[in-house]
C-alpha cells in the first residue's frame, strides 16, 4: 500500500506512535509518506520505503496566525495525487482531520477517491477538542472520516459521550518495539545514580499539568521516608521549574535528578525499579508501556485508559487521581523485595501483548476497510 501519515512531528505520544507506525509499515513493505511541518524526531534512519514531505507555511504581514491548515491540505492534495497514495492516516484530530477532509474534497473534484483514517490520541478529545472553539469541526471531521480509531476503549467512550459522533470507532491500542525497549545492562549507570543500591523511581512526561508531576514528587518524598530511594525525571515542559522548587521545598533535591529530554529513554528505564504515572488523564499511557517493556512495574492513577494497560496488583497498582497517600502505600508494596520480582516479570509480559506484530496488522485491516468504505460512498 501507499500510505500518507500526518502527525505532530515533535516529542509527544501521538507523534511517536505515528512515526513508529510508519517505520513498522515500511518494514512490512508498504511505502509510507510522512507529511509534517518538520522531520519527525524518531524518523532518524534511511529506509527505501520511507519518504518525508515538509509542509511549508508561507507567511505574510497580514497573517497574525499563518494558515497552517490550508498549507497542510494543499500538501496532502499534492502528495496524494503525485505519489498515488491509497490512504491518508491522520493522527490527532486537530487540525489534521479537518485538513484531510478539505484535501479529500479537492481531490474528489479532480476525480480522485482518497480514503481518510483518523486516529484519536487523547487530548484532541479530552482537553482541546471539547472546547466550543473546536468541537463542531472535530465532530464533523470525525464523522466524515472513512475509518476512525482510538487508542483505548475509554477514549472511545469519552468521544461518544462528549461529541455527537455517529461513526464506528475501532480501538487500536499503542504498541511497542520490544527490541528497542527491553532491559539493558546499565549497571555502571545504576551504581552512579544509586551507589547504596537505593530503589530507583522514574517518571517521564512533558511536564504539563495533566501529568501531575507535583504528585510524583510528593509520592517520592513519602516513599523516601520509609526506604532509601532516588527519583529520575525525564522530559521537560512548563511545570519543570516549579517542580525543581518543590523538590527543594520537600528537601529531597539531593535524591532527585531532572534529566531533561532524552532520545534514548530506554537506557534510563533499564535502571528503574518503579514507574510513576499519577496523571489526571491519560488516554492510553505510552510512557508506562515503554517502562513496562523495560521490566518496570507502574504505580499510576486509574484515569482514562490507564487501567486497560496497567493491571492492578499484577503489573503495578492503581489509585484514584490525587490520592498521594495511597500511591505511597502502593509504591512501598511493589518495591518490597518480596513482591518486586513478580511485578517486574508481569510488567514485561503485559508489554509483550502490545508488540508491533500484534497491533500494526490492525491498522492494515483498518486501511483496507476504509478504502472499501470510500469506494462504496462513490458508487
Ligand atoms: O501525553 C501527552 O501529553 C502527549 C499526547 C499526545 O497527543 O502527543 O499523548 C497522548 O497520546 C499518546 C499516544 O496515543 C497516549 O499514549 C497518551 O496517553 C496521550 N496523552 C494523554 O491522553 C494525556
Amino acid at each position: 500500500m501507499n500510505i500518507g501519515i500526518v502527525c505532530y512531528p515533535t516529542f509527544g505520544g501521538s507523534g511517536v506512535v505515528a512515526t513508529e507506525l510508519g517505520k513498522a509499515l515500511a518494514q512490512r513493505g508498504h511505502r509510507v509518506h510522512f507529511i509534517t511541518y518538520s522531520q519527525p524526531v524518531r524518523l532518524d534512519f534511511f529506509n527505501e520505503n520511507l519518504f518525508y514531505h515538509e509542509v511549508y507555511v508561507p507567511t505574510y504581514p497580514l497573517f497574525q496566525f499563518p494558515p497552517y491548515e490550508s498549507a497542510l491540505a494543499s500538501k496532502m492534495v499534492d502528495i496524494v495525487q503525485n505519489e498515488k497514495l491509497d490512504v491518508l492516516h491522520v493522527h490527532y484530530a486537530i487540525p489534521h482531520a479537518s485538513a484531510a477532509y478539505l484535501a479529500k474534497q479537492i481531490l474528489r473534484s479532480r476525480g480522485i477517491i482518497t480514503p481518510v483514517v483518523t486516529t484519536l490520541h487523547g487530548t484532541d478529545i479530552t482537553l482541546v477538542g471539547k472546547d466550543a472553539s473546536y468541537e463542531p469541526v472535530v465532530t464533523f471531521s470525525i464523522n466524515q472520516s472513512d475509518g476512525v480509531t482510538s487508542v483505548s476503549a475509554d477514549l472511545r467512550r469519552e468521544t461518544y459521550e462528549y461529541f455527537p459522533v455517529d461513526h464506528k470507532i475501532e480501538v487500536i491500542p499503542n504498541f511497542i518495539d520490544l527490541h528497542r525497549f527491553k532491559k539493558q545492562n546499565k549497571s555502571h549507570f545504576r551504581t552512579a545514580i544509586a551507589p547504596e543500591d537505593e530503589k530507583i523511581l522514574i517518571h517521564t512526561s512533558n511536564f504539563r499539568s495533566v501529568k501531575r508531576v507535583e504528585d510524583v514528587l510528593r509520592i517520592f518524598s513519602g516513599v523516601r521516608q520509609h526506604i532509601p530511594a532516588k527519583l529520575l525525571l525525564v522530559g521537560d515542559g512548563p511545570d519543570r521549574s516549579r517542580m525543581e522548587k518543590l523538590a527543594r521545598d520537600l528537601d529531597c533535591q539531593r535524591d532527585v535528578r531532572f534529566l531533561g529530554k532524552l532520545e534514548a529513554v530506554e537506557e534510563v528505564l533499564s535502571v528503574g525499579d518503579l514507574f510513576l504515572m499519577p496523571s489526571e488523564n491519560e488516554s492510553f499511557g505510552l510512557a508506562a508501556l515503554e517502562a513496562m517493556a523495560c521490566e518496570m512495574p507502574v504505580v499510576s492513577t486509574n484515569a482514562g485508559g490507564i487501567p486497560e494497560l496497567n493491571v492492578h496488583n499484577v503489573t503495578g497498582m492503581l489509585s484514584n487521581i490525587g490520592d498521594v497517600d495511597d500511591m505511597v502505600k502502593n509504591a512501598l508494596y511493589v518495591l518490597d523485595d518480596a513482591n518486586l520480582p513478580r511485578f517486574k516479570a508481569a510488567a514485561r509480559a503485559r508489554a509483550e501483548e502490545f508488540a508491533v506484530a500484534n497491533i500494526v496488522p490492525l491498522y492494515e485491516d483498518c486501511y483496507e476497510r476504509a478504502m472499501h468504505a470510500a469506494l462504496l460512498q462513490t458508487s
